[in-house]
């Protein structure tokens, strides 16, 4: 049920490291290309307000956890085998590869804005991080094209009891989480409901290009921006207008490990996403610094980046919301447990819709929610707003 976010990029853009500083994990990194084959899934979080301080009270999360009134919601992440241009064709790991982002609903395309990987992953220096950036979205969209042709082969092919195209197409592509209604919105504002034997290439492309969007729109990391080489990069390519439409956020996975690090022992505290740092141990004279250029990046970029991609991701790109369901006594569920549950959900969502997603039995037997704050009753179609304390009520069966 959580969300799930994909990592891609070419190879040696720091896509497993971003993995381990976010899921707390340790699979290899190595500056050669390749050094991931097989997938990697773990759980990093997203950090939404903790309403409990509200109410002058400390949350006990069921899963996460809370720190400084920040509640830190788990989310799926994968980490990939890196692309390269041709990959659809089967260069580098191949295509088979690109099916293991199938589940992801958002992707974070990690880029090295130092300039210091060559397109296939390979050290040099000066390499311009745009083709990076452009050579991904058309090796998913040939991704995609690919099962879009199949989808036009079956329907085609089809002899009695034609189904309409929007549906045999969603069908195909259902792995990639499409869906039927996106495909029906494609095919109207392309006015291309008809005769897909037809298409020209350009259609095809452009059908399939709409549906890698809609089913797995993206966040861009410049990553790597602890080096003088991807700053400069980073000033000029953010002022294009060419890159306007895309959410680029300056990253560095080294600065947020080395502040994880710290906090772990205790020689700073810092909570995940923020700005700034206090420091509290006994440091040496190179750890401070090591901290005292990490504060002045944090400063110049509002933080390490790290979490602000994955933020970015769910609640901007994903429109999600966090809402927090408690049972009958007050903020708690039966056993005490202040605030245990953080569900993230899409804007928008109505209280009974909301019941189904808790549990497919308080969908059934809803009768109507309580919102907490305001003790208000809310009725099955009444829409969730962000952030919202619910208690469901359902009927005895
Ligand atoms: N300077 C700098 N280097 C980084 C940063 N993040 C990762 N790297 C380095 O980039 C190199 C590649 O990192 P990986 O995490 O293995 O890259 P990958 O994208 O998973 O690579 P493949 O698995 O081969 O596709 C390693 O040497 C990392 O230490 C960063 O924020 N700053
Ligand atoms: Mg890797």
């Amino acid at each position: 049920m959580n969300p799930t976010v994909g990592l891609v990029g070419k190879p040696s853009v720091g896509k497993s490291s971003f993995f381990n500083v976010s899921t707390m994990n340790s699979v290899p990194e190595a500056e050669y290309p390749f050094t991931t084959v097989e997938p990697n899934i773990g759980e990093a979080y997203v950090s939404v307000k903790c309403p409990a301080e509200e109410f002058g009270k400390t949350c006990d999360p069921r899963t996460g956890f809370c720190r400084r009134n920040k509640r830190f919601v788990p989310i799926k992440l994968f980490d990939v085998a890196g692309l390269i241009p041709g990959a659809h064709k089967g260069k580098g790991l191949g295509n088979q590869f690109l099916s293991d982002l199938n589940e992801a609903d958002v992707l974070v395309h990690i880029v090295d804005f130092s300039g210091k990987t060559d397109i296939e992953g390979e050290p040099t220096e000066e390499h311009d991080p745009r083709d990076d950036i452009e050579f991904l979205e058309e090796e998913l969209d040939m991704w995609y094209l690919e099962i879009l042709e199949k989808g036009i082969e079956k329907f085609e092919k089809q002899r009695h009891d034609k189904k309409p195209l929007d549906e045999t197409l969603a069908e195909q592509m259902s792995a990639l989480k499409v869906k039927r209604s996106m495909v029906k919105r494609c095919l109207s504002e392309k006015d291309l409901e008809k005769k897909p034997a037809e298409w020209t290439e350009k259609q095809k492309i452009s059908v399939a290009n709409f549906l890698r969007k809609e089913s797995k729109p993206m966040v861009i990391a410049a990553n790597k921006m602890d080096t003088e080489e991807a700053k400069k990069n980073f000033e000029d390519i953010s002022k294009e207008t060419k890159y306007e439409h895309l959410e680029i956020i300056p990253v560095s996975v080294h600065a947020e490990r080395a502040l994880k690090k710290a906090d772990e022992k205790n020689l700073v505290e810092y909570v995940p996403g923020s700005n700034s740092f206090e420091i509290r141990g006994d440091i040496s004279k190179k750890q401070k610094e090591g901290l005292e250029n990490i504060e002045s990046f944090l400063k110049k970029y509002g933080g390490t980046g790290v979490q602000k991609v994955l933020e970015k991701a769910l609640f901007d790109e994903l429109r999600l919301i966090p809402i927090f369901p408690v049972g009958s006594e007050g903020l708690t569920d039966e056993k005490g447990n202040v605030l245990p549950d953080c569900f993230l959900v899409p804007e928008g969502i109505k209280a009974r819709e909301f019941a189904f997603h808790v549990h497919s039995d308080f969908g059934e037997n809803f009768l109507y929610a309580v919102d907490k704050r305001t003790e208000r009753r809310k009725g099955a179609d009444s829409e969730l707003k962000s952030s919202d304390i619910v208690q469901i009520v359902c009927s005895s069966k």
